[in-house]
């Protein structure tokens, strides 16, 4: 929907060399993105909380590229100061796959220097804050170039729109607070091709939300999304979970707009365990979570029952346990991980974030 011959460095427009910084979050979404088609597009509508500390730094250089132009991308990309040939590869290949979008990048010499917050190894998934950081650069370099990205909401809608073709998930990271992603009846404007702002329909409650990641095994995940999407297109109850989706996000919408942090969590904690009956009964079927993630689930039920604090779970795709709570109890939370849940989690790790503004350039 993008596709632009016209963006093309010519004698009017000759660049001086320059560099673009931004920082992007991760996101967690409360209803999930599980099933996709094309590039990226989802089967049902999620809606996600847009995090804080989890995120990723990129910059990007650019300078016009000297005689021989062959139309090929020309990258050198560092990651945490290093080289790093395998995450090279991919955004060479995501860099390509935007030449119809973006034609100037093959006029481009392009240094992209990246690093996360949170250690590589912490079993967190990167490609949300990842890929949004770089649409995001790639975004201000066409407004640099060109001007046509001026408006805020334009420039979003289209960095999100980029970020989608490199991670799904990743075009959520784009926004504050929380966002939608995925067409449906129930909110104009809203599209499978990239994420909206929810922020204006958040009830203040849903502002201050933590976000505690528990870190219960740092090793790389056994099955990748990208393979586990594809597996929903065999799974016996994939129409039926589209429609329950399709339920929860409007539920979910309700009771984020006027506060009701119970349905909230309820919603949270189901879409969570859905996720991984989702796996489950895949075909080849895997498991993602850990005896230790159900160790946790279970602490967490029963502390909820026994003080009444509004503590809630969900998962992302891997055994890490998210822990959801508002603000104004944060210390008896954290009370309660160090007592009981930190024994769970690989060398004691938890990982605090909480919801907040989405990117910066910086
Ligand atoms: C989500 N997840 O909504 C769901 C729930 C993980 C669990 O989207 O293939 O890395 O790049 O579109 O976005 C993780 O999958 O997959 C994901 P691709 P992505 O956040």
């Amino acid at each position: 929907m993008y596709e632009n011959s016209r963006l093309i460095i010519d004698s009017s427009n000759i660049p001086d060399a320059g560099s673009i910084t931004w920082r992007s979050p991760s996101n967690i979404a409360i209803v999930k993105y599980w099933g996709k088609y094309g590039i990226q597009l989802p089967r049902n509508p999620s809606l996600s909380l847009t995090l804080t500390a989890s995120c990723t730094d990129t910059q990007l250089e650019y300078t016009l590229k000297e005689g021989n132009l062959d139309g090929k991308i020309d990258l050198d990309f560092f990651f945490h100061e290093e080289e790093n040939e395998p995450f090279k590869i991919k955004i060479v290949a995501f860099l390509e796959s935007l030449l119809p979008v973006y034609p100037f990048l093959k006029q481009l010499k392009l240094t992209i220097r990246s690093g996360n917050s949170f250690p590589h190894s912490a079993g967190i998934a990167s490609s949300a804050s990842a890929m949004s950081a770089l649409a995001l650069c790639l975004c201000s370099l066409e407004d640099t170039l060109f001007g046509t990205l001026k408006e805020s909401a334009v420039f979003d809608q289209k960095a999100s729109y980029l970020a989608r073709l490199g991670s799904g998930s990743a075009c959520r990271s784009i926004f504050p607070y929380a966002a939608a992603w995925g067409e449906t009846s129930q909110w104009k404007g809203s599209s499978n091709e990239f994420a909206i702002p929810m922020e204006n329909h958040l009830h203040d409650t849903f502002k201050d939300l933590h976000d505690d990641i528990l870190i219960v095994s740092r090793a790389e995940k056994t099955v990748s999304s990208r393979a586990g999407h594809a597996l929903m297109e065999g799974n016996p109850f994939a129409a039926p979970r589209y429609e329950q989706a399709r339920a929860r996000f409007s539920t979910l919408l309700d009771a984020m707009r006027v506060g009701d942090l119970e349905v909230f969590g309820k919603i949270a904690e189901d879409e969570a365990l859905t996720l991984h009956a989702l796996m489950m009964s895949s075909n080849p079927s895997f498991t993602l979570l850990r005896p230790a993630s159900l160790s946790i689930i279970e602490k967490v039920r029963q502390y909820r029952a026994d003080t009444g604090n509004q503590v809630y779970f969900t998962l992302d795709a891997g055994p890490n346990v998210h822990l959801l709570y508002p603000g104004d109890i944060v210390h008896e939370v954290r009370a309660f991980i160090e007592e009981q849940l930190e024994e769970h989690c690989e060398d004691g790790f938890v990982l605090q974030d909480w919801v907040g503004e989405g990117p910066e350039e910086i």
